[in-house]
C-alpha cells in the first residue's frame, strides 16, 4: 500500500505500527520563500543570459519549494480513523486540503510567470524590466498565499503534538464531563504529567501514559472532556475525546464527579453517560470521583484521586476488565482502526 509521506511509521516489537504526524516539514513564510528566491537568483546573474538565469532561479526555486511542501503533507487516505478524526478534530482535514490546492495553485502560477517572461524576452531590448515586472507577480502571488502558508505551519504543530497510541497495547480510555479528575487519575496511574487545574477544559488534546503490571505494559488515554450535546455542537477539543472513544480499543473508564465541583450537574453527567453507552463498543467501568467530598452509591465503584483512595483498586478492575474483554475486542475493532492495513506494510 501506498503510504502518506508526512507520516512516520513504526515498528515496535516486531509488530506494532505506530503512526505519528513527525515528518511533516516546516512551513516557510512567503517572504522567507521570496528572499531565498531573490538572493540565489542575484547570485545566478552572470554572463549574457543574466536576466533569463535570474528569473529562471527564482521561478524554479519558488515553484519547487512550493510543489515540495504540497507532496510533504498527508493526503489522509490511508491513516487510521483514529488519527483521521484527531487530525480532522484539531486542524480541520478539509481545511488543510484547500490550503495545500491553494499552495499547488501559486506553485503552477509561478511557472507560467516564469515561461511567459522568458518568452517575452526573447528578441527584447529591455530585459531587465520584464524580469522586474516578473519577479513583482511572483511577489504578489507569494503573498496571496501567506494566510495558507501560515495555516499550514499552525496545522504542522498541532498535528505534531498527537498522541503515539499503539493499537497492540491494552488500553484504559479515561472519559467523563471536564473537570471531574481525568488527568489526576491519569497521573497517579502512571508516570505522565498532563496539565490538571480547576477549570474545565485544561486537558486540549488526548495524551497518553503508561505503566506495568505483571510484565505486562498498559496505556492510559486521558481524553479532553466531554460535554452532554450534539456532535454537530461539539467544539474541536469535545471531538477529540470522541475519535478515541470511536476509534481505539481498550475498556473505558468513565469518571463522574458527584460533588458537582467540576461545575456541571450530575444530571449532566448521567446524560451523558447514558448517550456515549448507546454508541461505544467497549465496555465500561463508571467511577465516582472526588470521595473525600461526597459519598456516592450509584456507581460501579469510588475513588479520591486526590487522596488516592480506591485508585488501586479502581486500577485492579480496569486491568481485569481488559484481560477479560481481549478476546471480544478482536477483529472488528481492529479492522475499525485500520490497522490491518498497515501490518501489511
Ligand atoms: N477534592 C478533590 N478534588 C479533585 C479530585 N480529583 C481531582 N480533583 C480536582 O479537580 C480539578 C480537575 O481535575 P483534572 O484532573 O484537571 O480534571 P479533568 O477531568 O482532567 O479536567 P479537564 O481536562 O478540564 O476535562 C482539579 O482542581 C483537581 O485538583 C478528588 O478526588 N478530590
Ligand atoms: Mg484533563
Amino acid at each position: 500500500m501506498s503510504f502518506c509521506p508526512g507520516l512516520k511509521v513504526y515498528l515496535l516489537e516486531g509488530t506494532s505500527i505506530v503512526v505519528m504526524f513527525e515528518r511533516l516539514p516546516t512551513v516557510p513564510t512567503s517572504q522567507e520563500l521570496l528572499d531565498r528566491a531573490f538572493r540565489r537568483s542575484t547570485r545566478a546573474s552572470t554572463g549574457q543570459k543574466k536576466d533569463e538565469s535570474m528569473l529562471m532561479t527564482a521561478g524554479n526555486i519558488l515553484s519547487d519549494n512550493l510543489t515540495n511542501l504540497v507532496r510533504k503533507y498527508p493526503s489522509f487516505m490511508n491513516i487510521p480513523p483514529f488519527y483521521y478524526d484527531l487530525a480532522d478534530a484539531a486542524v480541520g482535514v478539509d481545511e488543510m486540503r484547500i490550503h495545500l490546492s491553494r499552495v499547488s495553485w501559486a506553485a503552477s502560477q509561478i511557472r507560467a510567470i516564469t515561461k511567459d517572461h522568458l518568452t517575452k524576452m526573447k528578441g527584447s531590448g529591455d530585459k531587465r524590466s520584464l524580469r522586474r515586472g516578473a519577479f513583482g507577480r511572483m511577489a504578489s502571488v507569494m503573498k496571496s498565499i501567506e494566510p495558507d502558508l501560515l495555516f499550514l505551519n499552525d496545522a504542522r504543530q498541532k498535528l505534531r503534538g498527537m498522541p503515539t497510541v499503539d493499537p497492540d497495547v491494552p488500553t484504559i480510555i479515561v472519559a467523563g464531563y471536564p473537570n471531574v479528575g481525568k488527568s489526576s487519575f491519569m497521573i497517579s496511574v502512571t508516570g505522565a504529567r498532563p496539565e490538571i487545574a480547576s477549570y474545565p477544559f485544561t486537558t486540549k488534546g488526548v495524551g497518553v501514559g503508561h505503566f506495568v503490571r505483571d510484565h505486562q505494559r498498559y496505556q492510559v488515554v486521558d481524553t479532553p472532556g466531554l460535554l452532554d450535546r450534539p456532535l454537530s455542537q461539539r467544539n474541536e477539543i469535545e471531538l477529540q475525546a470522541i475519535a478515541a472513544l470511536r476509534h481505539l480499543r481498550g475498556a473505558v473508564l468513565y469518571i463522574l464527579d458527584p460533588s458537582e465541583y467540576c461545575g456541571f450537574s450530575m444530571a449532566d453527567q448521567l446524560r451523558l453517560l447514558t448517550d456515549v453507552k448507546g454508541w461505544l463498543r467497549l465496555p465500561v467501568l463508571v467511577v465516582a470521583n472526588k470521595r473525600d467530598l461526597v459519598a456516592y452509591e450509584d456507581a460501579d465503584m469510588t475513588m479520591s484521586t486526590l487522596s488516592g483512595d480506591g485508585v488501586a483498586e479502581v486500577l485492579d478492575r480496569m486491568v481485569a476488565m481488559l484481560e477479560n474483554s481481549c478476546d471480544d475486542l478482536g477483529a472488528d475493532v481492529g479492522k475499525e482502526i485500520g490497522w490491518s492495513d498497515l501490518h501489511e506494510k
